[in-house]
């Protein structure tokens, strides 16, 4: 099943929004398997955004994302990387569509909350930066048969 990383950035910490938005995440019936607070460095931000380092406003955001620590947390699902970006909202958050957590929650388009992966090789590079083997469980959602068909499970 596939595997997408999501990051309450340091916005989202400080403004006491990080059980909201893993709420969101849970309700929708995504399966969390690896959650951890943790400083961004240097290094992880530079790979992190690589693809933005020539931007005007890449050492804003870097200086941002160092500001305070994330929580990081890697979810999974069918489908899991579009189905969270589609609850994650547009970057400028105030023009995000209500009932997204940036739509709901935030104004900005640099503190717009959190941050969830592109696509799924994206969320596959983000995974290996952020999280060790033993920090992602294995586990059995009970409630699975509830949330897919088990066609769905199988694609
Ligand atoms: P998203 O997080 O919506 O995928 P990206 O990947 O384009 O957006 O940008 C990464 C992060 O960079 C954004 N979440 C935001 O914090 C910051 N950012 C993007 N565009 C701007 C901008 N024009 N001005 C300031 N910060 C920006």
């Amino acid at each position: 099943m596939e595997r997408t990383v999501v990051l309450v950035k340091p916005d989202g910490v400080q403004r006491a929004l990080i059980g909201k938005i893993i709420d969101r995440f849970e309700k929708k019936g995504l399966k969390l398997i690896g959650l951890k607070m943790i400083s961004l460095s240097d290094a992880i931000l530079d790979e992190w955004y690589s693809h933005h380092k020539d931007k005007s406003f890449f050492p804003s955001l870097k200086s941002y994302m160092k500001s305070f620590p994330v929580v990081a947390m890697l979810w999974e699902g069918v489908d899991s990387v579009v189905t969270v970006r589609k609850l994650t909202g547009i970057t400028k958050a105030r023009e995000a569509d209500p009932g997204t957590i940036r739509g709901d929650f935030a104004m900005s388009q640099q503190y717009n909350l959190i941050h969830a992966s592109e696509d799924s090789v994206v969320a596959k590079k983000e995974e290996a930066l952020v999280f060790t083997e033993e920090e992602i469980f294995s586990w059995k959602k009970t409630d699975i048969g509830h949330i897919y068909l088990d066609e769905e499970l199988k694609s």
